[in-house]
């Protein structure tokens, strides 16, 4: 059995004993006299509040410090710093509303405790106190909505147009990463022409597929623009690339999409986190038993490293041997396959 465990059963039979403690106290007290027992008991409790106050508090921070490496690194991307600031603004606002009514909550129910001779005050409402405690907050809620609307319309915007455009396919279990190659145009797929040799259904019968290659590992320049077009062949997975703070979900059917700009090279953060860092792309939607298995380093590099790794790259096209058949691809890809040309669902 682990520490954490043996701990977590230790704190609970300590609060189990104190309980019954109390409850004995409490019994005997009754047995005595009862007002004196209602004193009691009173006391007990208004010592409970202080005591959770100031165990949560000191709990609270004391939590969110013990987990700092925990933390995600500084974002790796245009966007992400947008919203790292977002985030930091909101707990500026709302931690210290946090710990004053937490205190002001727990104090005031210890200080007027019930007390012999102690008549409470009546007061009904305060309309100067009402329109105070509504407006400022409403306030306050209407400007950080504002950053987080306008923001998300920058970051789930159009992509701009020299953006490259990647695909990425989800399936249980496993990314099928389809660049578009020269032309920056992915060619049309069609989900009949899925097979062993052709992974996400490209249709060669389209010249936009001819350059189109798989890659293993994603490699993407830095300071460049690259927009992620977004499908999933069997139940719901989730594109997620944690350092650029990317996050979007895969649906079979409905294509989505995510555009952003990597800001730091893998070289630039292993400096800082060690030769062993990887940024990575994980599956964020349990979607099954191998669910973790959903997983692929992505590589950013300089625009230099990125084009000489593009000229390593073979078209799957070739790579199949399909342009060498002279044509004998398109008769084969319409002998087999006498379907409609579907539209390309991915470029929706
Ligand atoms: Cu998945």
């Amino acid at each position: 059995m682990s520490a954490t465990v043996l701990g977590i059963i230790t704190i609970a039979l300590v609060l189990i004993i104190l309980f019954q403690i109390s409850k004995a106290s409490e019994s005997i007290a009754i047995l005595k006299d009862e007002e004196k027992a209602m004193e009691a008991s009173n006391k007990v409790h208004a010592f409970l509040f202080m005591a959770f106050l100031i165990v949560g508090l000191i709990g609270s921070f004391y939590s969110a410090y013990w987990f700092k490496e925990a933390y995600l690194p500084f974002p790796s991307s245009e966007h992400g710093a947008w919203l790292r600031s977002m985030f930091q603004w909101t707990l500026v606002v709302t931690v210290p509303v946090f710990v004053i009514t937490h205190i002001a909550l727990f104090y005031f129910t210890f200080k007027y405790k019930k007390e012999k001779g102690r008549k409470s005050y009546y007061y009904s409402h305060n309309n100067k106190l009402e329109l105070i405690w509504t407006v400022i907050p409403a306030i306050v809620m209407i400007l950080l909505v504002y950053e987080g609307i306008r923001n998300w319309f920058k970051i789930t915007g159009p992509a701009p147009t020299e953006a490259i455009v990647v695909e990425a396919t989800a399936q249980q279990f496993l990314w099928t990463i389809r660049y578009s190659g020269e032309d920056n145009e992915l060619g049309v797929k069609n989900i009949r022409l899925i097979g062993p040799d052709n992974a996400v259904g490209q249709d060669w019968t389209d010249a936009a597929n001819k350059d189109d290659f798989v890659a293993n590992e994603i490699h993407l320049p830095i300071g460049k623009p690259v927009v992620f077009k977004l499908n999933a062949l069997d139940v719901l997975h989730s594109f997620y690339l944690p350092h650029f703070r990317v996050k979007m979900d895969c649906v079979p059917g409905i294509p989505t999409q995510f555009w952003f700009t990597p800001t730091k090279t893998t070289a630039e953060m292993r400096k800082t986190f060690g030769p062993d860092f990887n940024y990575e792309l994980a599956c964020a939607e349990l979607c099954g038993a191998a669910h973790y298995n959903m997983r692929k380093v992505v590589i950013v590099e300089t625009e230099e490293e990125y084009e000489a790794w593009l000229k390593e790259q073979q078209p799957t096209y070739k790579q199949l041997g399909l342009d060498k058949l002279e044509g004998g691809a398109d008769n084969m890809a319409e002998e087999e396959m006498p379907i409609e040309k579907e539209k390309d669902i991915s470029s929706l």
